[in-house]
């Protein structure tokens, strides 16, 4: 875990930006994204978001009929996967230093930015993340994916910081708005939804070497956007 690696100023316009953009987003799907295995959702509008900007809602924003049933701007759960790519603020965010140093002290040689998302977590109504290991959503031969998740707020206990939820000598990690924390693709993770009454958001981006083999079976394709590093190619 690394403190202050992004300004508080850096995360509100990150936040700003995301705000903007839910404020710009017609809401004409009703995506929700869940991450209980009871009801993975894995429909073509998440499939097919690993090249787009696309908001997926939380399940408690929609009743049985689809009707939204909170604010607009309370209502996602995540925003994903290629702001990174498409966005400037995003981009910038993504891509300054120190990140491409971090990254190559991480063991990539040659670092593509696969995927970002924003995690929303409002208050009241942020869902939960099961616990999971990013190495088997993201997937390549050998296993190079690194997980790096930033603070855009306050993550605690009370508003559902990240714990290691399958081990009980593994604690719940509280850091502060701008750490980032390192995720090795194999460590299992997750966190608890957010019942409090302040919000959690968090922005997270995956790597992979460009190396490695990409499976032509991962969910996440990007046919019409080639994967990039921190340089513009
Ligand atoms: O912030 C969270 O709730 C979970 C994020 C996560 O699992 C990830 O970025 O890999």
């Amino acid at each position: 875990m690394l403190d202050n690696l992004r300004s508080a100023a850096a995360c509100d316009e990150l936040m700003g930006r995301a705000a903007d953009l839910v404020d710009s987003y017609d809401g004409h799907h009703r995506s929700v994204f869940t991450t209980d295995e009871q009801a993975r959702h894995a429909d073509d509008k998440f499939l097919e978001s690993g090249g787009t900007i696309d908001f997926f809602w939380e399940a408690e924003a929609l009743d049985d009929e689809g009707q939204v049933v909170v604010d607009k701007r309370v209502a996602f759960n995540k925003m994903g996967h290629a702001a990174h790519d498409l966005d400037p603020v995003f981009d910038r965010f993504s891509r300054q230093d120190p990140l491409p140093e971090l990254v190559a002290d991480l063991g990539l040689r040659n670092p593509r930015l696969l995927q970002s998302m924003l995690i929303l977590e409002h208050a009241g109504i942020g869902g939960e993340v099961v616990s999971h290991q990013d190495a088997t959503f993201l997937s390549t031969d050998p296993i190079t994916v690194i997980g790096l998740w930033f603070a855009l707020e306050d993550a605690t206990i009370e508003n559902g910081c990240l714990p290691a939820l399958d081990d009980p000598t593994l604690v719940p990690l509280e850091v502060s708005k701008g750490a980032c924390v390192v995720l090795h693709g194999l460590l299992p993770h997750g966190s608890h939804p957010n019942r409090s009454s302040r919000s959690r958001q968090a922005y997270s981006v995956h790597l992979i070497d460009g190396s490695a083999e990409y499976p032509a079976d991962n969910w996440l394709q990007r046919p019409d956007l080639p994967l990039r590093g921190f340089r513009s190619n």
